[in-house]
């Protein structure tokens, strides 16, 4: 059994290879940063004795995406599961105040990203009948909050294109689900506020958020359902979240 996973150099990525691999996939593990990705190939090699591949590359560029998937050998393209997961969030200004270019980040990385890998495996996984693809999703693909709108259309996208891959791909016995998160602390944050860590800490203040364990609970639960089953979507938040923007914080 083989799973690709996209942003696998942190967060939900890292820890939903990690689980796959102590399920017993090999696994295709991609990011930009290289040096991450060969520690979590040692790691994952060393305690899980699973094979693993390496791809480090921009999700952005479609041309990237190509040649990643190319440099792989037949046998590495038969996935059994797409974990894409890579994503961000690069801003939380109101609409008509935020830079375009994280506009564009979050577009081309969320969605099109998505699409570029999908692209590329799709056609195996029809070619074999069989296939799971997990879409990391958000709450925010389910509902918008004040200065999410972009990140949230981008969201919305993704739950989107998760139903319609589940129709387009049902006659060919791929099953297609999604992993709606709420606040859950990882890199994810970080990367919103441009490293200002301080702020990044204050979104989980008085709250005790999803870990990347938890989405990688959910990770094994889908993939260990019976052929049968086909989980859509599993939408969970911290119990302190009622929806993208009610909590009730700890004073
Ligand atoms: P992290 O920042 O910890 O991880 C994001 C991963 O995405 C990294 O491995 C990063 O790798 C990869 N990535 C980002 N941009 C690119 C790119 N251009 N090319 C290739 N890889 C890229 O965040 P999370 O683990 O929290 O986020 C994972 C997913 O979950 C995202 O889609 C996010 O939107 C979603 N999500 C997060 C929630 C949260 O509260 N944390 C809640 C709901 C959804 P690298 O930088 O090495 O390229
Ligand atoms: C990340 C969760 O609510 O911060 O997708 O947008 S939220």
């Amino acid at each position: 059994m083989i799973a690709l996973i996209t942003g696998a150099t942190s967060g939900f990525g890292r820890a939903g290879a990690i689980r796959l691999a102590k399920l017993g996939y090999d696994v295709i593990i991609t990011g930009r940063r290289n040096e991450r990705l060969l520690q979590l190939e040692e790691e994952i090699k060393t305690n899980y004795h699973t094979q693993v591949r390496t791809l480090c590359f921009d999700i952005r560029s479609r041309k990237e995406c190509e040649n990643a998937w190319n440099s792989l050998s037949n046998e590495w393209k038969q996935v059994d599961v797409l974990f894409n997961n890579a994503g961000l969030a690069a801003c939380s200004e109101p609409i008509g105040e935020a830079d375009l270019d994280d506009f564009d980040r979050m577009i081309d990385t969320n969605v099109k990203g998505l699409l570029y890998m999908s692209q590329q495996v799709i056609p195996v996984m029809k070619k074999r009948n069989t296939g799971m693809i997990i879409n990391l999703s958000s709450i925010a693909g389910v509902e918008v909050y004040p200065n999410g709108n972009v990140y949230c259309a981008s969201k919305h996208a993704v739950t989107a294109i998760t139903k319609a891959m589940r129709m387009d791909l049902l006659p060919y016995g791929i099953r297609v689900g999604s992993i709606s998160p709420g606040a859950a602390e990882t890199e994810f944050s970080i990367v919103r506020f441009k490293g200002d860590e301080e702020k990044a800490k204050a979104v989980y203040k008085g709250l005790t958020p999803l870990n990347a364990e938890d989405i990688a609970d959910v990770v094994e639960f889908m993939v260990t359902r019976p052929a049968h089953v086909m989980i859509n979507d599993v939408l969970l938040t911290p119990a302190r979240q009622a929806n993208t923007y009610v909590y009730n914080r700890t004073v």
